[in-house]
Order: C-alpha cells, then structure tokens, then sequence
C-alpha cells in the first residue's frame, strides 16, 4: 500500500538522500518538512517528481504546521536537526531549540494522532571512545555526550524513549556513525577537503589528525532506516555503521592523490575543543533482526565517487563556500 511519509529535514544531507532511496525504491509519497536554514538546499531535491515529493518550508517548533501535516500522513521520518558540532561550539541556542524542542513538537503531534515515528540520530550520544581499543558502542552504551550538539541529540533520544514507554507512541530510534557522499554541507569534513582541493587548497586537520571516524555511505543509511521503519520493534533503537573506521588523516592520505597531490600535503590547524577521539558502531543487531547489511563495503570506492559528484556539481557547492571558508578563518581552522 502507498504511504505518506513526512520527513523533517529532507532537504538536508542524509534526509535528502533518504527521500531520493524512497523515491526509488517505494510508490510512497513523501512531504519534506524543512526550515531551509543554510544546511537545507532546494536542489538536493530539484531532479525529484513534483508528484512524488511535496517540499514545505517550515520549521518543526511550530506547533500548528506540525499538526497539519501530521494528520496528513501515516509515518514520519524525523531526520531535521542543527547537525554541526563546530556551529554547537560558538552557537548553542538553535541546537536546544530544534534539537530539542523540535523533537518535543513532533512527538506531541504523533502522540495525538498516532502517527508511526522513526527519530534519526547519532553515535555521539556515548561520547567517545579511546584509540587502539577494540571496543564499539552498542544499544547498551552509557550515554555520555561531549557537546552541545551530541548532548542535544542525547535528549531527543531520552524524549523519544520516554513518549513509548509513557504514552505509548509507535516510535523507533537509530544512531548512526558518520554518514558521507553526495548532497553533504561542505562544513562538514569529507566535502570541506574535497573543495578545498578543487580550488587548490591544502586540506586542514583538526589537532592531530589522529582522530577516528567510522565511516557509512548516506545510501546506506537510508537503507537501514527504510528498513527500520518497515520492519523495527516498537521502541527499539538500533545502531547504524559499516566497520569504516579510519583517521582524519587516513581520510586525508586517500583524497589527496585523487588530486595528484603528496599524501602528506596537508596543514594541521587548531584543535575542536572537546573534540571527541574515536566513534565506532557494534550494528549486529541490525544485521541479526532485520538482515540489513551495507552495500558500500568499500571505503575508497565509496570516497572516489563522492569526489566525482563534488566535481560534477560544483553550482550545488559553489554559493556556500567563501562564507564557510570564512567562518572556519575566524576560528583559526
Ligand atoms: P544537515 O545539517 O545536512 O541537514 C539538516 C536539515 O534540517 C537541513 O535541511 C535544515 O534546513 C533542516 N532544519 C534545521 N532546523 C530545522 C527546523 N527547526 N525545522 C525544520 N527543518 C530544520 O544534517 P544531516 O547531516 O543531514 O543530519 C540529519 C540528521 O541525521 C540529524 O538529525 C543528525 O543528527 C543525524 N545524523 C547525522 C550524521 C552525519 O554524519 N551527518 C550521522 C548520524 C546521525
Ligand atoms: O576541517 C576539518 N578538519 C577536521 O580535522 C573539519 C570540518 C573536521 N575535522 C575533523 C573533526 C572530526 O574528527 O574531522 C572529523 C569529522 O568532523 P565533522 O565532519 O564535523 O563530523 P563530526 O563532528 O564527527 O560529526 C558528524 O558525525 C556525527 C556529523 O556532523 C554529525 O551530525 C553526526 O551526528
């Protein structure tokens, strides 16, 4: 049967990504929910059917809007958040807000209407984890977020979990590990690099460049929260990865000769404070439950692509970059 899906955020990275899989993959129709901050992007979207895919400027704080189109669907999909941990640091405020308040406004609308309710977020909820040790997070960890951003998410985790078990909300939560490809905000590490790059400019490292990430293609992703939304136990969360842990500055090593460029043709620039040392996602459960696996086993593959698409479609990128570049001067980044 064709459903309606709402999904807040999904003129951003990961949510337009999603609606692109679902397109797809499914006859649903999707209604996109998004603030169009300066992360959102119209033409993440533009390629899509106007038939399939209904994009509503709004912000999800606002309590009637989110009632409306609450009522005119059979799940939603909540993926809309200040995704940043960087913006976290000199900006706090929206994080609270949206992350927070935004997730309370969703839940009290699908609450009212019984509404299905899949809340996207993150392994940085259990903060990190030392380098060399063979440890993963799992369902079980502790949570224990280092920033604004993380701690913020930590809470719309806790309201979800607490909607369930007191009111009886038909929700599922998923926390994923670092998500690249196309559509990403050229803030973020992995585009930031490759368009410096374009334009000649030394990649820059964070402290060390020590630091580990575990990488998951945003396909992916997708795959693994359509999978959760059809087929994930009520009130359960489930971890999301593809064992792609790597270095910032093993990320790095790999770009640079895709630009014909030395491997070690890089700056090392100032530190994030509280900069988290290592994420790395245990997703058996997943795997054991709902038979998901990923399909981007290939990191480097995966990454060649990736670079392709920013080359390819430089006039999605182009307009962010000197105010991004701008931001990260001030903080000597
Ligand atoms: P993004 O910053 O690229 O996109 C966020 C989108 O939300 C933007 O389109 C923005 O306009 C919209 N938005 C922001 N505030 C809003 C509001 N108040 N109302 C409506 N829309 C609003 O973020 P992303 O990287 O695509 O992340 C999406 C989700 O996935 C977030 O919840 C994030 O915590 C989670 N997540 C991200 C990663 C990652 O690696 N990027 C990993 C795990 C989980
Ligand atoms: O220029 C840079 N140089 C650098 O060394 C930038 C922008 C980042 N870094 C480092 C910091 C991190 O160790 O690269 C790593 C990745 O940084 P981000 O892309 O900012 O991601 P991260 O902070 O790990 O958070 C991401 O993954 C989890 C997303 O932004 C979050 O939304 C998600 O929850």
């Amino acid at each position: 049967m064709t459903r309606t899906l709402l999904v807040t955020g999904g003129a951003g990275f990961i949510g337009s990504n999603f609606v692109h899989h679902i397109v797809r993959t499914t006859d649903d129709h999707v209604i996109v929910l998004d603030k169009m901050t300066y992360a959102g992007n119209r033409e993440s979207l533009a390629d899509l059917p106007d038939d399939r895919v209904e994009l509503v400027v709004g912000d999800i704080c606002d309590e009637k809007l989110v009632d409306d189109l609450v009522t005119r669907s059979d799940a939603v999909v909540h993926y809309a958040a200040e995704s940043h941990n960087d913006n976290s640091l000199a900006d706090p405020g929206v994080f609270v807000q949206t992350n927070i308040i935004g997730t309370f406004t969703l839940l009290e609308a699908v609450r009212k209407h019984g509404v299905r309710f899949h809340h996207v977020s993150t392994d940085e909820v259990y903060g990190d984890l030392e380098l060399g040790d063979p440890a993963r997070f799992t369902e079980h960890t502790a949570y224990l977020p280092s920033s604004p951003y993380s701690s913020t998410k930590a809470g719309s985790d806790h309201l979800v979990r607490a909607w369930v078990r007191s009111f009886g909300v038909q929700a599922t939560l998923s926390n994923c590990s670092n998500n690249y490809g196309p559509y990403q905000h050229i803030e973020k590490f992995i585009p930031r690099q490759i368009t410096n790059l374009i334009d000649g400019v030394r990649p820059r490292l964070y402290g060390s460049g020590t630091n580990v990430r575990d990488w998951i293609h945003a396909e992916d992703h997708s795959s693994a929260v359509a999978l959760i939304l059809d087929k994930g136990r009520i009130g359960e969360t489930y971890l999301i990865g593809a064992d792609g842990e790597k270095s910032n500055k093993e990320v790095v090593e790999l770009l640079l000769p895709l630009f014909d460029r030395a491997a070690d043709d890089y700056d090392l620039v100032a530190d994030r404070p509280g900069h988290d040392l290592r994420y790395a996602i245990e997703w058996s459960k997943l795997r054991d439950e709902l038979g998901w696996t990923p399909s981007f086993s290939d990191f480097e593959s995966g990454l060649e692509a990736t670079v392709q698409w920013y080359r390819d479609n430089e006039a999605w990128w182009r307009h962010a970059k000197s105010a991004t570049e701008a931001k990260y001067s001030a903080q000597g980044q």
